[in-house]
């Protein structure tokens, strides 16, 4: 692309020096520049045409990754106004690109604005950290244009031609000096598009993929918005009733919520604040569970079901096999928590909660055969609660007349502060057995794990207590399961699953973090659980210490490394680790233990959420979803076996 020489004003130097500061510091703008940052680029553009929807003008959305990973998104919106603004002297349009949360503040009130939180810092921020950036509006008649390079304008806006319609489409190519990788997800990005389709009803979002021959391509569109979303949420789940329930109201804050239950044990609740997925709850979902409880026990009480004898129903007995959304708009939301995406507005519960007590109730009241199929599973919730706290007392009891509360096969470490110890999650006897000798044992313990997995979706707390394979987990961390579980008594810090890279080790992770997930949330919430990363290669030559590749790419790098010093592939042995068997103990410490060389990977609650929804998936009820599933990534698979 050509490069332009400018004059800038003074207030145009504020808006580099704004954007130059975003490119020193991606991370506090974008959380990150790993791939995880990388995707969130695409987020904050196609937020902008999400608020064009909101707003009611905007109809289609079309997403596309161009060969060379360029992306392209655009809408047909009303387009970015044109207009010269009085004070800076250039356009509205190029306004909202180069000043620092400049976006929303142009035109009308167009809706929700997000003040919190990785998103919604705008435009400016992806031309920023883009290579180049081309902006192409369509409005009043004209095509408008242009363009960007990071984040200096080099095109001002100019008309190119003319139009009768009215659209903006963005094209920009990530900066590669800024981001680790480039590659984008199609899966990530499909999921996420599919989300934020079901949560602005009947907006058509589309998304292709052109960097290989045959072009990848999903169209999504939800006339049944959140009831869409809960369906297919559940769409391998026996449900309990054939529609699910659904509230809406636009008051002062506005609050859209989706509800069904299915036969699993499990708790599946997603909520939102302005479309953004608030991880960590908040407010709203605290409204929610209120009034879910005060709701249901009200109904039982009134109707019988609860004796005057028995005691209410608890929060957890209401929400087992529970799939719910909650969507509110807040117009200033205040995001706290780690990964802010905790909602603190306190007004927000009473809101959510008043809504739902009036739709609940009366919901309840006009379709009593659907409250007793929900009630039945309650109260059988709240008996498996009661066995669970008895079998939970015996394992406790058991284990203090042994005098130990560890399980036999934990090698465990001479220190005890859990702040410095860890404790690593082992498949397989002889990868536990190379690992024992290999770790540094004043703060590292080993827990092998052996036989059949417990298959969490269809188990309730009493099993997974007296599971044989997740008590050692359970006792070894020390802090309990479900309600019970207390972070403070945790006995290391870090909990760190060790795993072959391949099919197999796939599927012990996938489980253990269904497992995390579902019964020791905060452990995950927190940040206490990491996923080991064995290498996959390993580059040896005589006289040269040996070089361990934990990716292809980092193999590639090795390569070229070695070629810039005069050694050429030819003269070097590679060896494929399949499994972590084939260390020996020094080399599992020198290449995953050990905290100087090792690379640990840190589990998200995104990344444990996806794991739940995968077993979900695998293990659920229906046949055909799960088939599906196993076709749709046999390809993955495959590649994981060579
Ligand atoms: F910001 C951006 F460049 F990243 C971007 C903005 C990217 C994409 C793909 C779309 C958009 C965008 C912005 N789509 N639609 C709009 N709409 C407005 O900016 C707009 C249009 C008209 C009025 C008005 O009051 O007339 C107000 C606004 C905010």
């Amino acid at each position: 692309m050509e490069k332009f020489e400018h004059e800038y004003k003074a207030d145009q130097i504020q808006v580099l020096e704004g954007l130059e500061a975003v490119r020193k510091r991606p991370g506090m703008y974008i959380g990150s520049v790993s791939a995880r940052g990388l995707h969130h680029l695409v987020y904050e553009i196609v937020d902008n045409s999400v608020d064009e929807a909101l707003a009611g003008y905007c109809k289609n959305i079309h997403v596309t990754i161009e060969k060379g990973n360029i992306v392209r998104v655009e809408d047909d919106g009303r387009g970015i106004p044109v207009d010269i603004h009085p004070k800076t002297k250039i356009s509205a349009a190029e306004t909202v690109y180069t000043v620092l949360h400049a976006g929303g503040k142009f035109g009308g009130d167009s809706g929700y604005k997000v003040s919190g939180g990785l998103h919604g810092v705008g435009s400016s921020v992806v031309n920023a950290l883009s290579t180049w950036t081309e902006v192409t509006i369509q409005r009043d008649g004209g095509i408008f244009q242009m363009s960007f390079e990071r984040g200096k304008t080099v095109k001002h806006l100019e008309k190119i031609g003319d139009s009768k319609k009215t659209g903006t489409t963005v094209r920009f190519l990530a900066d590669d000096t800024i981001f680790e990788t480039l590659e984008y997800d199609y899966t990530v990005l499909e999921n996420r598009l599919r989300e934020t389709a079901f949560l602005t009803k009947g907006l058509r979002i589309t998304l292709t993929d052109e960097r290989e021959e045959t072009p990848k391509k999903a169209d999504f569109c939800y006339e049944g918005g959140l009831i869409s979303f809960v369906e297919y949420l559940n769409k391998n789940k026996e449900k309990l009733h054939a529609k699910p329930i659904y509230i809406e109201k636009n008051g002062e804050i506005p609050v859209e919520i989706s509800i069904q239950y299915t036969s699993s044990y499990s708790e599946n609740i997603y909520s939102f604040v302005n479309n953004i997925n608030t991880i960590e709850g908040g407010t709203h979902l605290e409204g929610f569970k209120r009034s879910l409880t005060k709701v249901f026990n009200d109904y039982a009480r009134n109707h019988n079901i609860l004796k005057e004898k028995d005691s209410n129903l608890q929060g957890e007995d209401i929400r087992e096999g529970i799939t719910a959304i909650i969507s509110v708009k807040v117009k200033e939301p205040q995001f706290e928590g780690q990964t802010k995406t905790k909602l603190g507005n306190s007004e927000v519960t009473g809101a959510v909660q008043g809504v739902m007590n009036e739709y609940l109730a009366t919901f309840l009241e006009e379709n009593p055969a659907v409250a007793k199929a929900i009630l039945d599973k309650c109260i059988s919730a709240s008996r498996a609660r009661e066995a669970a706290r008895k079998a939970r007392e015996l394992v406790r009891r058991k284990n203090v007349l042994e005098s130990t509360t560890l399980p036999g096969k934990l090698a465990d470490c001479s220190s005890n502060k859990p702040e410095e110890c860890e404790v690593y999650i082992v498949e397989g006897d002889s990868a536990g057995g190379s690992a024992k000798q290999g770790r540094d044992r004043r703060f590292q313990a080993i827990l092998p794990l052996w036989g059949k997995m417990l298959n969490v979706e269809k188990a309730r707390a009493d099993k997974i207590y007296n599971n044989d394979k997740l008590q050692p987990v359970i006792l070894a961390v020390g802090a309990g399961i479900g309600s019970d579980f207390d972070i403070t008594k945790i006995r290391y810090g870090k909990v760190i699953i060790m795993a072959d890279a391949d099919v197999d080790g796939a599927h012990i992770r996938t489980l253990l973090l269904t497992f995390f997930f579902r019964y020791m949330r905060p452990l995950v919430e927190n940040g206490n659980v990491f996923l080991a990363q064995p290498p996959l290669y390993k580059l040896s030559k005589k006289g040269m210490k040996d070089i361990y590749c934990y990716t292809d790419n980092d193999l590639a790098e090795q390569y070229k490394i070695l070629e810039e010093k005069g050694i050429q592939r030819d003269q070097l042995a590679l060896q494929r680790y399949k499994g972590l068997g084939e260390m020996n103990p020094e080399q599992l410490w020198e290449t995953t233990m050990n905290p100087e060389n090792r690379i640990l990977v840190q589990v998200t609650m995104e990344d444990a959420m996806k794991a739940d929804e995968t077993i979900s998936l695998l293990m659920g009820d229906e046949v055909e979803p799960r088939r599906n599933f196993i076709v749709e990534n046999a390809k993955d698979v495959k590649n994981l076996d060579v």
